[in-house]
């Protein structure tokens, strides 16, 4: 993409109602406008972020045998009905009346029309277990939001649901989720603590958050500091294997790591003094077991293998798709602007030229662009008519990881410039070896 020809809206001044770094950083890149309180606009360069996050949460809902698919916004109140929780749901439920009067509402989460699609299609326990989610928009009338994406009134999540025929093996999908949550956080070069957590509306006795450690964190947390020592890595994990997924589960759980609302100082005493933190959290995301609730509300059953019509045991999961947008930027940034992790940039490198109009360097930084895109990336090429420093200043605050710099003087010497945004360290080199460097660092990403 040439910068000249793209939308990128960059502010100057600092949003002064925007109390968090987040928000300040993706309202001055011109990554997102409020359209009203707690609902907005994914500018281009915020909707490539929201995309990449997505992608990320999709390859791994996949790779764990879960499968995509796609509800809509708007249920009828019908079914809410049937659970109970038209109701109790409250005034975070936002209630909405067709022209023929017919009760409707914007889905907060998505358990009822699931059940609903579950017990109209599958009455053998052969079909178990089946795993289906969806990436989709959720309305829950926030009383304060706030922190842009943080805590919106619309926001984009990943919701999942689980279905088996006995509690074991409802818990061994559980346990994956865990597991594909783990590797998703650190796939975006994020550390998401899993943390035992409260169940609220969605009710059950299991749940786990996962939460980012930060200091704009709307949760207080309390762990054990050996917790942030554990790394997925790149271990292979066969999602089928109950005992792998229970002891991966296991290891990440072990620990002392809860929220507030399940902190408890008698058994946080129990952790050695100079390993016991309390910190700020934000949580990206949430995991359920709760069992025959909603099969039994509902009328989900089916046969097992004696003839008997059995409730079936359920979970749900949720990843914060646009809060992990903010909670990126809360991770990675500083006093200059966003630093994105590769995994989820929107452009893998910014070209430079110094010297816009000056046939050399505009020629080099042509091939260097082309260069880059036969290797199947995507470079950000800052073609404007604009003074290095304000390029510079630029490029700095959208935080792409990569930066080639092409000027008269390098190109003099047949080299380009080469810069992490993270480390801010420099390199010469010539273009054919910036564009090698570049694929290399993406071919592991
Ligand atoms: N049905 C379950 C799992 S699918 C559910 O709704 N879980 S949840 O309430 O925990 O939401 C899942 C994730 O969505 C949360 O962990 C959080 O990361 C994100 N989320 C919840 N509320 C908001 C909000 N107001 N703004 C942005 N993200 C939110």
């Amino acid at each position: 993409m040439r910068l000249s020809r793209y939308f990128l809206p960059v502010l100057k001044e600092t949003p002064a109602e925007a109390q968090i770094v987040s928000h300040r950083l993706m309202l001055r890149a011109g990554m997102i406008k409020q359209a009203s309180a707690g609902i907005y606009s994914w500018l281009p360069l915020g909707f490539k972020v929201l995309r990449k996050i997505e992608g990320i949460v999709h390859e791994e809902q996949i790779r764990a045998g879960h499968i995509p698919m796609l509800m809509p916004t708007l249920q009828s109140a019908d079914l809410w009905r049937e659970s109970g929780r038209y109701d109790a749901y409250g005034a975070e439920m936002l209630r909405i009346k067709d022209r023929h009067e017919r009760d409707m509402l914007y889905t907060p989460t998505a358990e009822e029309l699931i059940t609903d699609i579950f017990r109209d299609n599958v009455s053998s326990y052969r079909d178990l277990p089946l795993t289906m989610y969806q990436v989709q928009w959720k309305f829950r009338d926030e009383i304060r939001p706030r922190f842009g994406v943080m805590r919106g009134r619309e926001f984009y999540m990943k919701d999942g649901y689980n279905f088996d025929l006995t509690k074991e093996d409802a818990l061994h999908a559980y346990n994956r989720h865990l597991v594909s949550y783990l590797r998703t956080y650190e796939r975006m070069g994020l550390q998401a603590i899993p943390m035992r957590a409260d169940s609220g509306p969605i009710g059950g006795d299991y749940t786990h958050e996962f939460l980012i450690l930060a200091e704009t964190g709307e949760s207080e947390v309390f762990y054990d500091s050996e917790i942030t020592d554990l790394t997925f890595g790149d271990r292979e994990i066969n999602y089928d294997d109950h005992a792998q997924c229970q002891a991966v589960l296991e290891e990440f759980t072990s620990r002392y790591a809860r929220t507030d609302e399940t902190h408890d100082e008698a058994e946080f005493g129990k952790v050695p003094e100079a390993r016991r933190r309390s910190a700020r959290g934000i949580e990206v995301g949430q995991i359920f077991y709760f069992g025959t609730t909603y099969s039994e509300a509902l009328g989900a059953t089916v046969q097992d293998a004696d003839g008997n019509q059995v409730a079936v045991h359920m979970g749900s999961h949720g990843i914060g798709v646009s809060r992990l947008a903010g909670a990126l930027i809360e991770a990675n940034h500083d006093d200059n602007g966003i630093i994105w992790p590769e995994g989820v940039t929107p452009f893998h490198a910014g070209v430079i030229n110094l010297r816009q109009g000056d046939s050399a360097t505009d020629g080099a930084c042509e091939a260097l662009y082309a260069a880059l895109k036969k290797r199947g990336l995507e470079p950000l090429y800052d073609d404007r008519d604009e003074r290095a420093g304000a390029k510079f200043a630029t490029m700095d605050l959208i935080g792409l990881p990569w930066r080639v710099t092409v000027g008269p003087r390098g190109l003099g010497n047949g080299v380009v410039e080469l810069t992490s945004r993270r480390t801010g360290e420099s390199e010469e080199m010539s273009p054919e070896a910036a564009v090698d460097r570049i694929a290399q660092i993406y071919a592991g990403v």
